[in-house]
């Protein structure tokens, strides 16, 4: 029971985000269960509709979802010359290939997760990024992102990773080995994004991504989306690639695929880049 009562969902923040939470109060819980991997509950809210969690960590809501799966994949998509495979990395939601599939271009879009049960409970009470999986160009690998990764080389021209904080399953992805590894899969000109937490929570953290990935990659740079629903209501991306400017889209979406976007325009591309005075420290 929260200090607010059992009708509420309390994320803490525990070592991440210590000394913080945010509550959102529930209308009908849909799924509670363990997986081999983590703990997956979702839950319909009453101000932020449908909510997953993992680990009792929020991974989206309904309401404010779009801001982050958009960013994450039309920053890389529309940077990139002529995308034609795609990668992700974690994403069990499916709002990223949802994103994807937008691009009309693509020919191949992989996913690799780690834990099949945030597809299965996805699909069952997210059908508005599960139906990201619906698409026929769409192949699912279930295992560690980390090892995937290592074994593909020059395959993809965008690698996306969708991963949860950097603690638990997806730690691993916050290494220079997987850095390493995932230039190494890109193809030449390829671009990856990284989910890259919070300018103001994780400092240090942003400030080593962002050491280790200019020490990998041809450019590195760290844009922003805002969250409600994520801690401190802003998430950072990390992108980085073999040649490109990130920075600047070289394609524009057309009128039809506008109208399918909630948050990304080719101006908040290029503003998303542009960082207030406290982060150019540690983030640019
Ligand atoms: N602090 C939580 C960050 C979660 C980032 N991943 C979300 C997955 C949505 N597709």
């Amino acid at each position: 029971m929260t200090p607010l009562g059992k009708d509420w969902f309390v994320e803490v923040g525990q070592s991440l985000w210590p000394g913080r939470a945010l509550a959102l109060q529930i209308k009908e819980v849909l799924y509670e269960g363990r997986s081999q991997f983590q703990e997956i509950r979702v839950f319909d809210s009453v101000g932020a509709g449908r909510v997953l969690t993992l680990d009792g960590i929020i991974q989206l809501t309904e309401s404010d979802e779009f801001a982050y799966q958009e960013m994450l994949t039309h920053v890389p998509l529309f940077a990139h010359p002529d995308p034609k495979s795609v990668l992700v990395i974690g994403g069990g939601d499916g709002g990223i290939l949802r994103e994807v599939a937008k691009h009309r271009g693509v020919e191949r879009m992989d996913i690799c997760e780690i834990d099949g049960a945030v597809i299965d409970v996805s699909r069952r009470h997210l059908p508005f990024t599960a139906c990201g999986f619906d698409d026929p160009r769409v192949k699912i690998y279930l295992e560690d992102g980390a090892v995937f990764v290592a074994r593909a080389k020059a395959q993809y021209d965008v690698i996306i990773v969708d991963s949860s904080d950097p603690i638990g399953p997806a730690e691993v992805l916050y290494r220079e080995p997987f850095y390493r590894a995932m230039r190494e899969a890109l193809k030449p000109g390829g671009i990856i994004t990284t989910q890259a937490e919070s300018a103001w929570l994780h400092r240090n953290l942003v400030r080593s991504l962002m050491e280790m990935a200019r020490a990998i990659f041809d450019t590195a740079h760290y844009a922003y989306t805002c969250v409600p629903t994520y801690p401190s209501g802003q998430i950072g991306l990390l992108a980085a690639s073999r040649g490109p400017e990130v920075r600047t889209p070289l394609r524009e979406p057309d009128q039809a695929t506008r109208a399918k976007l909630r948050y990304y325009t080719p101006e908040v591309h290029r503003a998303s880049f542009i960082l207030p005075a406290f982060a150019h420290e540690f983030a640019c």
